[in-house]
């Protein structure tokens, strides 16, 4: 069986990692049969690129999700996609890429630089650790993610045009979403794994933000979430 490793469940959501509850919610929308064993800083340092979420299936490892998933298609067929045309997959790969390579940096701004927020992360990805660890980690950690932050580029922004970059993402994903069930329309796709992972991270009451308070003024984005929760984690 196909083995998940990723963060704990935190902020009441499956996952505070947007890339780990793609992850899930992948597997749990192609119906794939998976266990999740409890990953340990210990699992994150074996991480084959350092980051969550790999998996182990038949005994390989693999890691990044969108490489992952590829690899899932390839070996279990693909029940999500096959349906849609090559616009279809060219504009899901662009709503993809919007997420996953710009508005990521936006909410990790808003979670590991903002003081509000990193006092929430560090608690939810960093709260079980054993002292000393839960000290040192950290602040290593978060030092990290700012050097990241500032090489992606977003990082070199102020903090009112890294939230107006962040909430044109959003609106542009309001829009496209408008009054359909899914993103790409009446059928579910691979894109909703990283729309509902992302866009029910922005929206979880646990953490505020500006991001959190633009996206909560767009009624079918709270709706797609319950929507999307309801079907795959109900
Ligand atoms: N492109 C990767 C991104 C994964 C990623 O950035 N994971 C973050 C959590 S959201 C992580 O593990 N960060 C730990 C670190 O950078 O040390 C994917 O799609 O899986």
């Amino acid at each position: 069986m196909i083995q998940l490793y990723q963060f704990d469940p935190a902020f009441g959501l499956p996952n505070a990692s947007p890339f780990c509850m793609k992850m899930e919610t992948y597997l749990r929308m192609a119906e794939l049969p998976f266990e999740m064993p409890t990953a340990t800083l210990r699992d994150l340092q074996r991480a084959p690129m350092g980051k969550l979420p790999y998996i182990v299936d038949e005994g390989k490892t693999l890691a990044d999700s969108t490489f992952i998933i590829e690899h899932l298609k390839a070996r279990y067929g693909d029940p999500l996609d096959a349906w849609m045309d090559g616009q279809r997959k060219a504009t899901a790969l662009a709503f993809q890429r919007l997420m996953e390579e710009n508005l990521y940096w936006a909410v990790v701004y808003s979670r590991w630089v903002e003081p509000e927020g990193w006092a929430k992360t560090r608690e939810a990805f960093f709260g079980k650790l054993p002292p000393p660890l839960k000290w040192i980690v950290p602040t290593f950690a978060r030092r990290g993610l700012v050097k990241e932050l500032y090489g992606h580029g977003m990082g070199r922004h102020s903090r009112e045009e890294i939230y107006s970059i962040g909430r044109r993402d959003i609106t542009a994903l309001a829009d496209f979403l408008a009054d359909k069930p899914f993103f790409m329309g009446a059928m579910p796709c691979s894109l909703d794994a990283t729309a509902f992972a992302f866009l029910a991270n922005l929206l979880c009451p646990a953490v505020e933000s500006p991001l959190k308070r633009h996206a909560s003024q767009y009624p079918q984005l709270q709706a797609y979430c319950q929507r999307m929760r309801s079907r795959y984690y109900g």
